[in-house]
């Protein structure tokens, strides 16, 4: 990833995941949704990955993924365009924390932190999920979350049953 985003541009990281239908060509085309757009540019993709299902358990594995995304919108456009695509691509969720086509999670943006009824940033449960923090750290091991390094967080998460289902960053431009 490099190191900083143009200037006017502000970084943000995302956490894509799901579990019904085709999740990693829903995943795929929402980052390529993301980086079509004039006002954002995909900097940096993660690996593709397997996980268990956190939260709710008896329900089948999700593909997760995590990405950087460089953008000039405000973080409350970016949930709206985030938010319009999970729709578009007639994201389906049957109840909270479980099964889903798609969900697009805001992760950091920036180094703002803010606590908000519709966007907390950072996500507040991104540190406790290896499903995050695994493919996160592909491009992100030295970003601080609430003053420690991904990489950090990482050694201390739940990683049990976590596979790589792809190791190409490119996955996301094909599939
Ligand atoms: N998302 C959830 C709940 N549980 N588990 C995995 N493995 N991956 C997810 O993306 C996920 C989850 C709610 O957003
Ligand atoms: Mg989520
Ligand atoms: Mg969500």
């Amino acid at each position: 990833m490099s190191i900083l985003p143009e200037v006017g541009l502000t970084r943000a990281t995302l956490g894509l995941g799901g579990n019904l239908d085709n999740p990693v060509r829903a995943m795929a085309r929402a980052l390529r949704m993301l980086d079509a757009r004039a006002d954002c540019r995909v900097a940096a993709v993660s690996r593709l990955y397997r996980t268990p299902p956190w939260g709710k358990t008896d329900q089948s594995f999700f593909y997760n993924s995590c990405a950087a995304v460089d953008t000039t919108l405000s973080p409350e456009v970016l949930l709206d365009v985030c938010l319009g695509i999970e729709r578009d691509m007639k994201r389906v969720r049957i109840e909270r924390w479980g099964p889903r086509t798609i969900d697009i999670d805001i992760l950091t943006y920036g180094n703002i932190v803010r606590v908000e009824p519709l966007l907390t940033i950072p996500h507040p449960r991104m540190t406790e999920r290896g499903f995050v923090l695994m493919p996160l750290a592909d491009f992100g091991a030295d970003l601080l979350i609430s003053g420690r390094k991904v990489a950090d967080w990482l050694g201390e998460a739940d990683v049990q049953g976590i596979e790589v289902a792809d190791e190409n960053r490119d996955w996301w431009k094909t599939a």
